[in-house]
């Protein structure tokens, strides 16, 4: 990979489709705090809690805990957050200097609530939080917490003893010649040291040194009951977590690993340290609020175990209760754990979001489809390009330019001959109502004339390597310094960057793509920064990898706001996010490959980043390494129609694939499945609110909707968008048939196409051609609709509406819509918006107001209404306004698929209505 990059670099060619060398990047043994853990750890050095010396405090719960060889007190807190949310703290009671702990993930407002403490056994101490129903159990000796609800214990911590915390030494070149006590529990003879790692550590030719020594932290949870775990992202693996006993752990630690390599837990670009537990009744989320290098054990306990407990020849078979075993282990930082007791998965999402964020509410535009493509080359190819979607009279919203717009990937400027003039070139895109979205990565290339370089250079605004000089690394533009993102003071300015004013040439339609900001180094171990360089307040990049590109979005999103003085929505793609990354904007899944198997797996991984917040998602459209057939092409069109993030992308070198490259049938198929798209654009813009207000997920496991199915534990081939759509994307060429799953005993499920239905809790076989993919209706849901189609979704504002009505068993349905200016934060300041509920029920379609705080003048009808399941033919529809007059309405009814279409309305979609059928 680095000679692959070398060349890119030296000889400006195109990348070579080829598979990831996993050399470049670590596996767990070697991993210096892993194996230490692991060498300690079979020791089995128990901890014990001092719950005499628990202190009263308003709203926490304070104790010491010793090691027993090492006799040094660590500190736990315990406390109660609003929402059902337990915390718990642990760090060293006086370290030798301070742990890092990570800020600016956490919302600022969470409110801590009051526990009491309940009697309990000696030693031990009972806390409640709220009403009592939730109660975490300290035991003193061994120190282990239970968290109990309803009188049953859902969680233990360190119930196995994996208890871990490396205190902070004095190096030993300053150590007197006494040996240290704290380290009396490491084997520390001269021939462990380089096994230990503990001061310096060699990986390929690097060496790492470590000038605070060891300072790992870990601990177990046992989740009782539980065998389905999710979330931890991002690895290219199954959406359900692996048994990691006979493989490596999940690595948590961002990295750049162009065609990752599918079904494996190593780490590519982003983190997200936090994972959900599911059973039958109750769901929990365990976060872990660490950035440095973090890697997760999964161990899970079958529910049924065949035991031998009787001699003869058949083993009885023994119920015994399943459990799953998680082991969290980081480099160095505090153990800062937030304990998510749900009870449902929607609880769960809400209590994420309420320590997090939500997703923010993304601007129309970002929901249509985008074109990109390492490079478009000049304005006459964005111009060909744009022009090619009109003549194929395929909609798309954005046109995309890669590093090599600029000059020499100067983030900020312009190549002059390839853009002579990039606001023309805007203007162009804006008659269009497009957009356009430009690279701009973390790195700085050094070069004293280059005004950004120049100026971060000048005021201290680089990250600094361990020597104290600026830290300089090989990335796009050659050598290049890292902005220190974790400095607020950068942020700050580099918001200031994107002004109209600063970033010449840039115009009120230009947002922004964040990449290689894992950090990607091409010279660095595993190609990322040296974790001793040195960041903002002296904290060393080991103990924040995983939240340097949050920031940089972060900086990013408020420079788009604040250049439109607060007024727009930004638009902000990341590579590499952290916990809350949410926030501020979309992530995708990075360098995938054209393969059958990377469209397969684009599945489990949305739906894992979805699961931990992170709604605004997608995988690059067509496979960005590679050269896709055609079927293949097709068929992720199809799939990416209906995943959160939409764009087509390609590498340097590849063939052209713009939609209408591949004859005739091929461009009809793409066409019709990005129309599909922007059909749904009202469905996905109220699912994209819900996430934003109500923390749901848009892009939903079929367990989240069916939580007490347990046949949907597993499925990961197909998900919900919202409660109302099923999706089974195809995955395989030449697919002639597709098993799809329906859930739910008591469902209906209707075929989006041919309206055929089907009774829920089967499997069915549906018949595909390459004209679509299955996708299905949920009976009891309505489904707003557009049903004119424009360029844009600008052209579409004033387009009519249609709603999907799917009837339940009982002949009833129900859903939502919002609608607001689309681009502005009107509706968060000014409570400019329409939130409408539509339910049918006894015959009558009713559309109300959902949310009385939201008012937006919409000259928008209701034109067309197609009811699915109607099972009688009716006699006469009328349509009824607020004020009484009743108007007649057309209508066919279909015996045989039992539908009913109205299809000539006019009625307003944020006035009170009724339609009624008869
Ligand atoms: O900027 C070039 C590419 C970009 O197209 C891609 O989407 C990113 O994931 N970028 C990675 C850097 C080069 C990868 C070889």
């Amino acid at each position: 990979m680095k000679d692959l990059i070398t060349s890119v670099i030296n000889h400006g060619q195109g990348v070579e489709d080829e598979a990831v060398d996993k050399n470049v990047f670590k596996d767990c043994s070697k991993i210096a705090f892993y194996r230490r853990q692991k060498q300690l750890l079979s020791k089995k050095s128990t901890y014990r809690a001092l719950l005499d010396s628990v202190t009263p405090g308003e709203d926490s719960a304070r104790f010491q805990i010793i090691n027993e060889p090492a006799k040094v007190p660590l500190l736990a807190e315990v406390c109660g957050i609003e929402g059902n949310i337990f915390r718990l703290k642990i760090n060293e009671e006086i370290p030798l200097k301070p742990r890092y702990e990570v800020p600016d993930v956490l919302t600022s407002k969470l409110t801590t609530v009051r526990l009491t403490s309940c009697p309990g056994d000696t030693g031990s101490l009972v806390l409640a939080s709220g009403k009592g129903d939730l109660k975490c159990h300290i035991t003193a000796n061994p120190f282990k917490v239970d968290l109990v609800s309803e009188e049953e214990v859902v969680m233990s911590i360190n119930s196995l003893g994996q208890l871990y915390f490396e205190q902070l030494q004095i190096p030993p070149k300053q150590r007197a010649t006494k040996k240290n006590e704290e380290d009396a529990s490491i084997d520390t003879t001269q021939e462990n040291q380089e096994e230990l790692g503990l001061w310096e550590e060699k990986f390929e030719n690097f060496v790492d040194v470590k000038v605070n020594g060891p300072a790992s932290i870990g601990l177990d949870f046992s989740l009782h009951g539980f065998e389905h775990l999710y979330g931890i992202p991002q690895h290219a693996e199954s959406h359900q977590l692996k048994n990691t006993s006979d493989s490596d752990a999940y690595r948590l630690y961002n990295l750049d690993v162009y065609g990752y390599k599918i079904h494996d837990k190593m780490g590519i670009y982003g983190s997200v340290p936090y994972l959900l537990a599911h059973k039958l009744g109750r769901t929990l989320g365990i976060f872990w609020l660490n950035a440095s290098e973090t890697l997760v054990e999964i161990k899970t306990e079958p529910a049924v175990k065949y035991t031998l407990t009787q001699t003869g020849p058949v083993a009885a078979k023994q119920k015994v209760g399943s459990r799953t075993d998680v082991h969290w282990m980081s480099e160095s930082g505090i153990i800062d754990v937030f304990l998510l007791t749900g009870p449902t998965p929607s609880d769960v999402f809400k209590q994420y979001s309420y320590l997090t964020g939500t997703q923010a509410m993304p601007p129309l535009f970002s929901l249509g489809y985008h074109q990109c493509r390492w490079n478009y080359e000049d304005e006459q190819d964005v111009k060909a390009v744009d022009a090619g979607f009109d003549e194929h009279d395929i909609p798309y919203d954005v046109m995309w330019l890669d590093i090599e717009h600029t000059e020499g990937k100067r983030y900020f400027t312009w190549d002059k001959k390839r853009f002579p003039n990039p606001k023309r070139m805007q203007d162009l895109l804006r008659s269009k109502k497009r957009k356009l979205v430009v690279i701009s990565d973390p790195h700085v290339k050094v070069d004293p004339n280059y005004s950004v370089y120049a100026k971060a250079k000048e005021q201290g605004f680089f990250v600094r390597n361990h020597e104290g000089g600026d830290f300089e690394g090989v990335c796009w533009p050659g050598l290049s310094s890292y902005l220190d993102f974790t400095n607020p003071k950068v942020r700050k300015w580099y918001s200031s960057l994107f002004a109209f004013s600063v970033y010449q040439g840039s115009t009120d339609i230009l947002h922004i793509w964040n990449d290689m900001n894992e950090p990607s180094v091409f010279k660095g171990p595993e190609q990322t920064m040296q974790k001793n360089a040195i960041h903002h307040g002296n904290w060393e990049h080991r103990e924040l990898h995983n939240i340097y590109g949050f920031y940089q979005q972060m900086a990013t999103t408020e420079g788009l706001i604040q250049r439109s003085k607060g007024k727009e929505r930004p638009f902000v793609l990341t590579r590499s996010f952290f916990a809350g990354s949410q926030k501020y904007g979309a992530v995708w899944t990075g360098d995938n490959t054209a393969e059958w198997s990377h469209l397969k797996i684009s599945i489990p991984m949305l739906l894992t980043l979805s699961v931990t917040g992170i709604s605004f998602c997608g995988a690059d459209v067509g496979g960005f390494i590679g050269d896709p057939e055609a079927e293949l092409l097709v068929r992720w069109y199809q799939a990416g129609a209906y995943q959160p993030f939409f764009r087509g992308h390609a590498t340097m070198n590849t063939k052209r694939r713009e939609p209408w490259l591949f004859g005739e049938e091929h461009t009809r198929l793409i066409r019709e499945a990005i129309r599909e798209r922007y059909t749904l654009l009202p469905y996905w813009y109220s699912l994209f609110y819900s996430a934003h207000v109500a923390s749901q997920p848009v892009m939903r496991p079929l367990w989240v909707e069916f939580p007490n199915e347990l046949e949907t534990f597993s499925v990961e081939d197909e998900y919900m968008l919202g409660g109302a759509l099923l999706v089974h994307p195809v995955t395989e060429p030449k697919a002639t048939v597709v098993d799809v799953f329906l859930p739910g005993s008591s469902e209906i499920w209707y075929d989006s196409k041919t309206f055929a239905h089907w009774k829920g809790a089967c499997t069915v076989k549906i018949p595909v051609t390459l004209d679509a993919i299955p996708v299905f209706q949920r009976g009891g849901s309505v489904v707003p609709i557009k049903t004119t189609i424009g360029r844009s979704t600008g052209f579409m504002t004033n387009s009519p509406y249609g709603l999907r009505v799917a009837l339940s068993t009982k002949g009833s349905a129900m859903g939502e819509f919002y609608l607001d200016d689309g681009h502005s934060f009107q509706y968060l300041h000014q409570k400019q918006f329409l939130h409408r509920k539509f339910s049918f029920s006894s015959g009558v379609l009713t559309n109300s107001c959902a949310d009385e705080r939201g008012h937006y003048p919409s000259k928008c009808v209701v034109e067309q209404i197609l009811v699915l399941g109607l099972k009688k033919q009716p006699s006469s529809v009328t349509a009824h306004s607020a004020d009484g007059s009743a108007q007649p309405v057309a209508f066919t009814y279909h015996a045989t698929t039992s539908t009913l279409k109205l299809e000539t309305l006019s009625l307003n979609i944020g006035a009170d209505w009724k339609v009624r059928v008869q």
